[in-house]
């Protein structure tokens, strides 16, 4: 059945900011087509970003929206899925909003295995500032802080977040919108941190710098980068240099996920009658205070400091 994208979107905030030849605009239908085939609520849903182009995406869906600080939308997520575990939570956002400024969030991320979805649009630039260049400017390219050409060495970031513990982890290309609207809707209904890193072009400050022509030849140049997990099992070490690898790359379904790992501990404490217990029901009583062990106050005290430290003099 076709897909009726004005559901999904706030229609009173069109047209949309992103300039032509942009590949946000792609990445966007992609994941309507994913959530819309998922059969979602779109109220159970809540989308979260940070700053940038790919950022101000959460201006126009029409989901639960937090459109939060540069670099600091996974966190935000984090509390938002801790709070809510029973809803979909999700984060769309840049190369430089993600993995550059936001990299130690993200790291933390994957470690945690906290049920989220993360959309990465990697254009390799920081598009929405002017063109500086970011932790996935390739080497070589230009920038505006790179006028001569990026130095540094770049992140692979699916490579990166499977060291760090995702336990999904898939790279699409806007230019292969159908292979992209199945990793993304595999990566959304996975339990567990998923990222999706989508190589996507940004042809006003990324291509028209590196005189890469019109936003067509951009995604051409885009997809030279790339290569399936097929071809890629067949080049060797020195043929891989430079490449990035598409395809579902890693699944974790073993991995314990960060909700369920909290509401076993919660529930754990409820049905226990110790200190600990008690002070998280708030049912702790002053006998309870003055007859705590030693053994007790040293398993206690990195969760409350207060209490225990009072209470130390009293034993
Ligand atoms: C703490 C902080 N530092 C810097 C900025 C300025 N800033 C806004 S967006 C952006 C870069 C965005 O790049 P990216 O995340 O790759 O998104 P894109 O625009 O390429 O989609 C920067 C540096 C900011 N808003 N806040
Ligand atoms: S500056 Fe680049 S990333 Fe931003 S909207 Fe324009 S083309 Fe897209
Ligand atoms: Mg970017």
């Amino acid at each position: 059945m076709a897909v009726n994208y004005a559901n999904y979107l706030r229609m009173e905030k069109m047209p949309l900011y992103w300039c032509p030849g942009c590949g946000d605009g792609i990445v966007l239908r992609a994941y309507i087509e994913a959530i819309d085939e998922l059969g979602w609520d779109k109220n159970d849903c809540a989308m979260v970003s940070g700053i940038g182009c790919a950022a101000r995406v959460t201006g126009y869906v029409d989901f639960h929206t937090l459109h939060t600080l540069h670099g600091r939308a996974i966190p935000t997520a984090v509390g938002v899925k801790m709070s809510h575990p029973d809803k979909h939570v999700f984060v769309f956002g840049g190369d430089g909003d993600i993995v550059h400024i936001g990299g130690n969030h993200f790291l933390h991320a994957c470690r945690r295995n906290v049920d989220i979805t993360v959309v990465l649009i990697n254009n390799w630039i920081y598009g929405m500032t002017g063109g500086q260049h970011s932790c996935t400017t390739p080497s070589s390219a230009k920038a505006s802080t790179a006028p001569r050409g990026s130095y540094e060495p770049t992140i692979d970031v699916c490579q990166t977040a499977i060291g760090a513990g995702a336990s999904f982890v898939a790279r699409g290309f806007a230019g292969d919108p159908i292979h992209l609207k199945k990793y993304i809707k595999e990566g959304l209904a996975h339990h567990g941190f998923s990222l999706i890193d989508v190589f996507s072009p940004c042809p006003v400050n990324f291509g028209r710098r590196n005189k890469l022509g019109d936003p067509v030849k951009l995604m051409e140049f885009m997809k030279n980068t790339l290569v399936s997990q097929a071809k890629a099992k067949r080049m060797s070490e020195e043929e891989l240099e430079g490449k990035f690898v598409t395809g579902i790359l890693h699944v974790d379904d073993k991995k314990p996920e960060l909700t369920d790992s909290y509401k076993e501990l919660v529930n754990k404490s409820q049905d226990s009658s110790d200190y600990w217990a008690k002070y998280v029901k708030g049912t702790l009583t002053d006998k309870d205070k003055y007859s705590i062990t030693r053994e007790e106050l040293k398993g206690l005290y990195p969760y409350d400091v207060e209490t225990p430290l009072k209470e130390w003099k009293k034993i």
